[in-house]
């Protein structure tokens, strides 16, 4: 068996950013840190930083007074910001900064007295965030072409769209059409506010999954972007299965099987990806080929209150001759 590995895959500048901040947050403040949200949507990243002490909670209520909390990769309502500041709880923001992006477009057309239209998938943490930027009754939530005819905004004159960052390309193309014929003045970004991570790893996967006989995902049920990929392997006619880690990789899906591709989210790292390959080779499978695809260079930096409070804890570690 050939295993063809899809490129770009794993991990995106945002989701590196955001496990950088719990981690440098834990070797600064030591534990227990606070992380509203699992920091992204991977079991195994979240277990190992509750392993070092960060403290995994939904909502700020079970923070403790005075406790250094973190907001997750995929973003906060403003209430939850208040509520931080009003509790004077100490906040490392580990948002994507691409998400913040689109969390200013909402402020803009708010500003503007706009009434918006979020193309997104309900309850997902990242569109509770962005339709917590406005106020109540001022953002449409719709998922698919077909909500599009229900809605009813106030002044359809006064209406913008933005998106959800972890779409489908095809779906949210399909919906940008439908919103644009039924509402001609609608505004929007030039095509929607997917990021360039969930572009690219689709890209991927659309050229590597006519290639191979299964297609494997690494990446975890409740992660967006993960289950676009395997969604997307599925439309292609290709046997897909998102999994989570080796362990549920099952013998029998490889028995007429000559190629397997894999591919992984966002927020799967790419241990994970070499405990499958060496599983696959422990059944026969052979060296794994990098398929060719996109660099990315993407690299967001960290948050400034954070590098400065590691730039004094440096200082002060050199004034007392200790080494850091
Ligand atoms: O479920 P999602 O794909 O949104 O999140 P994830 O944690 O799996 O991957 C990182 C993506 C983020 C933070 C959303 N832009
Ligand atoms: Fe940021 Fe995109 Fe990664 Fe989300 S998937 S964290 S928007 S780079």
């Amino acid at each position: 068996m050939e295993i063809l590995l899809a490129n770009p895959r794993g991990f995106c500048a945002g989701v590196n950013r955001a496990i950088q901040i719990v981690d440098r947050a834990l070797e600064l403040f030591g534990a227990p840190i606070y992380v509203r949200h699992e920091v992204v949507h991977n079991r195994h990243v979240v277990d190992d930083l509750r392993a070092r002490g960060a403290v995994f909670v939904e909502e700020l209520d079970e923070v403790p007074d005075a406790a250094t909390v973190i907001f997750s990769a995929h973003g906060v309502p403003i209430a939850v910001r208040q509520h931080a500041a009003a509790r004077g709880l100490s906040v490392f923001d580990a948002t994507c900064p691409l998400v913040t992006k689109v969390h200013m477009e909402v402020k803009k057309y708010s500003r503007e007295g706009m009434e918006m239209v979020l193309i997104g998938h309900a309850g997902h943490p990242e569109v509770e965030g962005t339709m917590g930027q406005v106020e109540e009754g001022m953002m449409y939530l719709v998922s698919t072409v077909a909500d599009v005819a229900t809605l009813t905004p106030r002044n359809p004159e006064k209406l913008a769209y933005i998106t959800q960052t972890t779409l489908s390309m095809d779906d949210t193309a399909e919906v940008i059409v439908a919103l644009r014929q039924r509402f001609p003045q609608i505004q929007g970004p030039k095509k929607d506010d997917i990021c360039y991570a969930t572009q690219n790893r689709q890209d991927a996967v659309k050229s590597l999954a006519p290639e191979v006989d299964i297609l494997l995902v690494v990446g975890a049920p409740n992660s967006s972007n993960s289950s676009r990929l395997a969604e997307l392997g599925g439309r292609l006619d290709t046997p897909t299965y998102l999994i989570e880690d080796a362990s549920q990789l099952r013998r029998d899906w490889f028995a007429e099987v000559s190629k397997i591709g894999i591919s992984a989210g966002a927020s799967a790292p790419e241990s994970l990806v070499k405990g499958i390959i060496e599983q696959l080779q422990a059944w026969g499978a052979s060296v794994p080929r990098e398929t060719a695809g996109v660099e990315e260079k993407v690299i967001f930096s960290l948050p400034l209150a954070l590098v400065q409070a590691q730039s004094r804890r440096q200082e002060a570690g050199q004034a007392s001759g200790e080494a850091v």
